[in-house]
């Protein structure tokens, strides 16, 4: 067994073993630390009205910290201390080596303050500690990627007019302010897919994390501090989406609103941006799904559809909540998927024998329960789960049993919508041409899974599958070097990748005439 690792610190927040038992992750200063949370042009700030919140672990309800809750005002200031920044400071004019190289010092510093990270997300969110160290070293990469493409000089091109005394060069150049909003589910690593690209391109923003899991975005502006990063480039408000992330989307001194988070949100800010003619970045989510043909690994294929659907208790935006499975095969794979969720342990962050953990809240519980009746009242069949569990050990916690529904059809409300639990639905499908209807039967366009001994099938699937990305014979894995993004309403534009770093950028075409002479249009 692994030991536990002993509470490492990061500046003056102490870290400590955090739920079930120990004191808060984070000291407010209200609790005797000198430090509020609020981060603008370069100081540590309360909020304008003193207002604070309790930030709880999912898990079992133990108060992690409180911390400062801004407001519009806030915002305000915040988006003035970006925009300063990017006006009047050095970090837009930065070289690019340079900005490059101040993203791999952040990968460094990641890495050595990975376990600190690690055990802030989980308390934060409820998730497996091991999970969380996973994802601090995905964070970790993501920054060396960035921070690679940005020092390789991704500075523009020159362009062949057919002018020999024309100068033509394409530049990129930062695109100013980026209010950057982000979930729960990742916090760090839906806000390192943000910051990574905006700070190496050379923009400067203003970041809100869910209100619900602050505490690694607040580490994250010590990191970036540390790591030589001015002031100004980045800052932090912490709060309620209504109050602070909706000013953050339309302050006209914003240049472009990034958002990770759920379809109707994603909708009310694409409409707020609107009048101001902001570029927006969406990713909304979606309801992916996973197709199962007969000439499949049996055992491979069972084995990765509960781990696309059950991971994080699937609270994960390419969840494979959908299973679309060849009637040939259907009764056996169903049959041996309830045996294994039935055999789910859940636990806490750090329950080493947990494999999965809470949902972020009572309310998201709440939700998921009610798409679980709906589901049952329009037909579909409960094979397993469906409640919450009577284990005492889990009672002060959001926990909810992994749950399959079968025999669903596309009309039901858990088909169409996010449930964002761990709730499985089971469709089948007779022909190749059925199960590709089934599969884009959505609003949605995230990501999708195939599974298929059969290369020519593989590839035929693929590529009439509307997702984003589309996995076979695998299901989950992503790499910062690749693009990640939805199709249709799962979103606009793209993370990662070259087409992650020109979100945060604007193409300038500079023509300079080396030879000018008068033209006589007008003659
Ligand atoms: O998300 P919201 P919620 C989906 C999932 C979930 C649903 C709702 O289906 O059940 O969304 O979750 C901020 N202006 N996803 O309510 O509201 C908010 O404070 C500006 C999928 O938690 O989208 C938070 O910081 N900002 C998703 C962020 O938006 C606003 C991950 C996300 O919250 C705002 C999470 C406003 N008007 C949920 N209103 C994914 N794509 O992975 C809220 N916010």
């Amino acid at each position: 067994m692994r030991a536990r690792p002993t509470p490492p610190t990061l500046g003056t927040v102490t870290v400590t073993k955090g739920c079930p038992a120990g004191p808060p992750v984070h000291e407010h200063r209200h609790g005797g630390s000198p430090m509020p949370e609020l981060f603008i042009g370069g100081q540590w700030t309360a909020a304008a009205d003193g207002e604070v919140r309790e930030i709880r672990c999912p898990a079992d309800g133990t108060p992690v910290a409180t911390v400062d809750e801004a407001g519009a005002a806030d915002a305000a200031a915040a988006v003035t201390a970006a925009r300063a920044a990017f006006d009047d400071g050095p970090w837009p004019r930065t070289p690019a080596a340079e900005r490059g190289r101040l993203l791999l010092r952040v990968a460094d510093l990641l890495e050595r303050d990975k376990d600190t990270y690690a055990r802030a997300e989980s308390l934060d969110t409820g998730k497996r500690f091991v999970e969380s160290r996973y994802d601090m070293d995905d964070i970790a990469n993501c920054f060396r990627y960035f921070g690679d493409l940005v020092a390789s000089g991704n500075d523009g091109r020159v362009v062949d007019t057919g002018q020999p005394e024309v100068d033509s060069r394409v530049v990129y150049e930062p695109v100013g302010v980026c209010s950057l909003i982000t979930p729960w589910n990742y916090p760090l690593l839906q806000t390192a897919w943000k910051v990574a690209p905006a700070v190496g391109a050379g923009d400067t923003f203003v970041l809100k994390p869910s209100e619900l899991t602050p505490h690694t975005a607040i580490l994250l502006m010590r990191t970036l501090t540390e790591a030589g990063l001015p002031d100004g480039v980045a800052n932090l408000v912490l709060g309620a989406g209504g109050a602070v992330g909706a000013p953050l989307t339309t302050d006209e001194r914003v240049d472009l609103v990034s958002f990770t988070g759920g379809l109707a949100t994603g909708r009310r800010i694409m409409a707020a941006a609107a009048p101001t003619v902001k570029k927006i970045a969406l990713e909304l989510g979606g309801k992916n799904p996973n197709l199962v043909f007969a000439d499949t690994d049996f055992d491979t294929a069972v084995d990765y559809a509960l781990m696309a659907v059950f991971l994080h208790s699937g609270q994960v935006c390419s969840a494979g909540a959908r299973l679309l499975v060849d009637d040939e095969l259907h009764d056996d794979f169903v049959d041996e998927i309830v045996r294994r969720a039935r055999a789910i342990r859940l636990g806490g962050p750090f329950d080493e024998d947990a494999r999965s953990g809470p949902l972020i809240s009572a309310e998201h519980r709440d939700k998921v329960e009610k798409y679980v009746a709906a589901g049952l009242a329009e037909g579909a069949v409960l094979r397993c789960g469906g409640e919450r569990p009577d284990d005492p050990r889990l009672r002060d916690g959001f926990f909810y049993l992994p749950t399959v529904l079968d025999e669903c059809s596309p009309g039901m409300s858990v088909i169409r919508d996010e449930s964002f639990g761990p709730v499985l639905t089971v469709e089948r499908f007779r022909t190749e041409e059925e199960a590709v209807a089934l599969a884009n039967d959505t609003v949605y366009g995230l990501a999708a899974g195939v599974w298929t001994q059969s290369v020519e099938r593989s590839h035929r699937v693929a590529a009439r599958l509307r997702a984003g990305t589309v996995w076979i014979n695998d299901f989950h894995p992503y790499v910062p070097q690749a693009e990640w993004g939805g199709m249709k309403q799962s979103g606009v534009g793209r993370e990662l990748g070259p087409a992650g770093l020109a979100e945060y950028q604007e193409a300038k075409h500079i023509w300079r005439n080396t030879a000018p002479r008068p033209q006589r249009w007008f003659e």
